[in-house]
């Protein structure tokens, strides 16, 4: 059984799947907290968790334009010859909020509900520094694409990788980590060395970073090339998936969704009102300006209480947006219905229904996220 030395995981965790683990967190605990804590944290893996002895974990950086291949140890990286920095980001799959989208119309993948993401400080070292010392000229126009692998390997031996533009390898938030929230990188979330690119899909961090390579293409590893791509809507569960037409994700387009209370919870109607809680998140650096709320289907609407950190300003806002707003609940009716939308500083905004945006792999669905609540009298 090669899961048999997978990790003990927390209790509290939503398993989607066992083997591979796959897991998001419990939404309510998410919300009690601005950085979600390491042991609640989403786990998205595809394979087995590597056995990893970080005393003999090392990381390669080679391929084009690397005029000085390095082979770097763990210590290497912590040996302070690269500045230690932080960032504050959060990590969004792919297939989040996939369940919503499902129940619109079917799709396939794994059904998260609406917590596969998660907002951690990551600690490490700038790529960038790592790239500069291996020779990389940064106006190397021949570089498009910086590939990643990981530790974690299939039966053939083919293991995790994917890539991210040049110009995002060579951006200052770009890190290679060795902490989540001060802490030894977890098993599950990559230990000992994990690539953060703030802003962009999920599945470009990836975890138990063994190799940085520079190229004129992006990575050909299967989670670049056959997965993670939107089709458009004409394509339905049965057809022929041609990847090779399609572009790979990369940064994440604004989404919100309400955690608290839970979807169909009840109310007293001598309450007069419920108080809500969620996140709201964009990529790309994209800061949330605004989040609202609505009692009846988008007629109107209510702005939420907004708490980001303070340390990132909203073009560099790679962090997430927790929100807070209470709503008088709706005269007259024995259930009703909630919905929260986000707005980021480009004014983008969230469509109103998956069905603008259903794609036969559930990917990317931000549609107004919505929940039934009941009232007792
Ligand atoms: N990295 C490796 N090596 N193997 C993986 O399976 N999964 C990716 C990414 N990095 C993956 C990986 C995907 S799809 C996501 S969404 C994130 O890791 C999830 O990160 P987490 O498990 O720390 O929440
Ligand atoms: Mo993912």
């Amino acid at each position: 059984n090669p899961y048999a030395n997978d990790p003990e995981r927390h209790p509290a965790l939503l398993v989607n799947q066992e083997t591979p683990f796959n897991a998001e967190s419990p939404p309510s605990l998410m919300m009690d907290h601005y950085l979600t804590p390491n042991d609640i944290f989403f786990v998205r893996n595809h394979m087995p968790v590597p056995d990893v002895d970080a005393s003999k974990h090392r990381v390669k950086i080679e391929g084009l334009g690397v005029t000085k291949p390095l082979v770097l140890t763990v210590d290497d990286i912590k040996s302070g010859e690269f500045e230690e920095v932080s960032v504050t980001t959060v990590i969004q799959c792919g297939g989040n909020r996939r369940a919503d989208m499902n129940r619109f119309k079917k799709v396939q993948g794994l059904m998260w509900e609406g917590t596969a993401i998660g907002n951690a400080k990551w600690t490490g070292i700038r790529l960038r520094d790592v790239l500069l010392k291996a020779g990389v000229d940064p106006s190397d126009t021949r570089i498009k694409h910086v590939h990643f692998e990981g530790a974690d390997h299939d039966a053939s031996g083919a293991c995790y990788g994917g890539s991210v533009p040049f110009e995002k390898a060579m951006s200052p938030e770009t890190v290679i980590a060795y902490q989540m929230n001060g802490q030894p990188i977890p098993r599950d979330h990559g230990y000992p060395l994990r690539l953060i690119a703030p802003g962009i899909l999920g599945a470009r961090q990836v975890k138990w970073l063994v190799t940085v390579r520079p190229s004129d293409v992006e990575s050909p590893a299967h989670w670049q090339q056959k997965d993670y791509k939107v089709f458009p809507s004409s394509v339905q569960i049965g057809d022929p998936l041609d990847f090779s037409t399609v572009h790979s994700i990369n940064e994440y387009p604004v989404q919100s969704a309400i955690c608290v209370p839970a979807p169909n919870t009840k109310v007293e109607r001598s309450d007069g009102e419920v108080d809500l809680a969620g996140y709201a998140w964009s990529g790309g650096g994209r800061g949330i300006v605004r989040v609202e709320v609505s009692t009846d289907g988008g007629q109107t609407w209510q702005c939420a209480e907004l708490e980001q950190d303070p340390d990132q300003d909203v073009h560099h806002m790679w962090g997430w947006t927790l929100w807070r707003a209470t709503v008088p609940i709706p005269e007259g009716k024995e259930s009703f219905q909630v919905v929260c939308k986000a707005t980021d500083r480009a004014y983008n905004t969230q469509p109103e229904t998956p069905g603008a945006l259903w794609n036969v792999r559930g990917l990317l669905n931000t549609a107004w996220h919505r929940i039934n609540i009941q009232v007792i009298e």
